[in-house]
């Protein structure tokens, strides 16, 4: 009975944010309510939870960019690469032994949450920022952020800007951004509240917003911090210089994974899985140590998130060594930030806020007990 309600509450809430295209900033997405509505039925006909389906299904529909710099970017391979896709094997590993079974499903920013609602995508991991109305009204759960991002403008040097300016030097600017983000609703308002006059340029999607900067159709560009370095460092034409600013972030725009809303033991999954690499990087559990540390430690917290003590991954759904495999993939948070977006690579990211608590950062998971 309980499943027959959380199912009509959640067609209550796809159809709503289908229907509608200014009740919030995401509900613009592609697809129709009664898609939403033939999903949620056959979910609900099998009984199953979405776990279930994953594990019968085999692979883990997982959304991404696919275009996002050192995040999730589609290689010519045909193979997904970055920080956000490396989180999808991660939850793949945990669940079905095999970090490659994931079908990674590329989705433009207006279009990510009809596809976590419609059952398309199982798991969205595409540089999402959790806010309220995404939570309580489009109908997603938002897991532990990954990382924690700001919204930053890019505009060149030869226009006058710099790292030291500010919203209130942009006036009279076309700034441009990407549909469907938190990020064209900041820059409204920031500008409103700087008490200047900007033309906003909306798009599809970033490269088509990047291109337009690169033409000089857009004077400026705005999107997550990271994005714009990501843009800087792989499209910066010889002899432009780009530059970021303000250095203080005009938004918070906390980044992580996120389901749809209604199936808990799903949501534990997604939440646990990342807090078990985070754990692992608190209590020094690597890739390169796991051997000796699944054998067996004197530290109770590591024995139980490793599986030799307790019965933590039973619990989940999972087995005794989802943590091991899920840690084995590209090792723990640290490592996995490092090979990805940290400062060895193209991005050259610092922790900064992404730090673990214990190091002055944002980085916390609960505990494993
Ligand atoms: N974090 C923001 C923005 C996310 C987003 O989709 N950003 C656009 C740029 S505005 C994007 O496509 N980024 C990836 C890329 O660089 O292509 C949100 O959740 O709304």
């Amino acid at each position: 009975m309980w499943r027959l309600l959380a199912t009509l509450f959640a067609l209550a809430l796809a159809a709503s944010a289908c229907g509608s295209s200014d009740s919030s900033d995401d509900s613009s997405a592609s697809g129709s309510s009664s898609d939403a509505e033939e999903t949620e039925v056959t979910l609900a006909a099998n009984g199953e939870s979405l776990l279930d389906t994953v594990k019968s299904r085999g692979t883990l529909n997982c959304g991404v960019s696919g275009s996002a710099v050192a995040f999730s970017e589609l290689q010519a391979d045909g193979s997904m690469a970055g920080f956000d896709a490396d989180y999808c094997r991660v939850v793949a590993a945990a669940i079905l032994g095999d970090a490659n079974k994931v079908n990674f499903v590329s989705l433009t920013a207006a279009e990510r949450f009809t596809a976590v609602q419609t059952g398309d995508v199982d798991l969205l991991m595409r540089n999402t920022t959790w806010t309220q109305s995404r939570d309580s009204e489009v109908g997603m759960d938002f897991g532990p952020t990954t990382y924690y991002d700001g919204q930053q403008l890019m505009g060149r040097e030869s226009d006058g800007f710099s790292g030291s300016s500010q919203v209130s030097d942009v006036g009279g600017s076309v700034i441009c951004t990407s549909a469907g983000t938190t990020t064209e609703k900041n820059i409204a308002d920031a500008a409103a509240e700087a008490g200047v006059s900007i033309e906003l340029q909306t798009f599809e999607d970033f490269d088509t917003v990047t291109n337009n900067f690169i033409s000089g159709a857009c004077d400026i560009i705005t999107t997550d911090g990271s994005a714009l370095v990501g843009r800087k460092a792989k499209q910066q034409p010889d002899g432009e210089n780009w530059v970021i600013f303000p250095a203080t972030p005009i938004s918070k725009e906390p980044l992580g994974p996120l389901v749809r809303h209604g199936d808990n033991d799903w949501g534990d999954i997604a939440r646990w899985t990342l807090n078990a690499l985070i754990t692992a990087e608190e209590l020094g559990v690597t890739s390169a140590n796991m051997a000796e540390m699944a054998a067996g430690t004197n530290n109770p917290e590591i024995n139980r998130l490793l599986g030799t003590e307790g019965n933590l991954g039973e619990m989940l759904g999972l087995d005794a060594e989802w943590a091991k495999r899920a840690i084995m993939v590209g090792g723990n948070y640290g490592e996995v930030f490092e090979s990805n977006i940290g400062s060895a690579t193209i991005i050259g990211l610092a922790r900064g806020l992404n730090s673990q608590w214990t190091n002055g950062g944002l980085i916390y998971s609960p505990p494993f007990r």
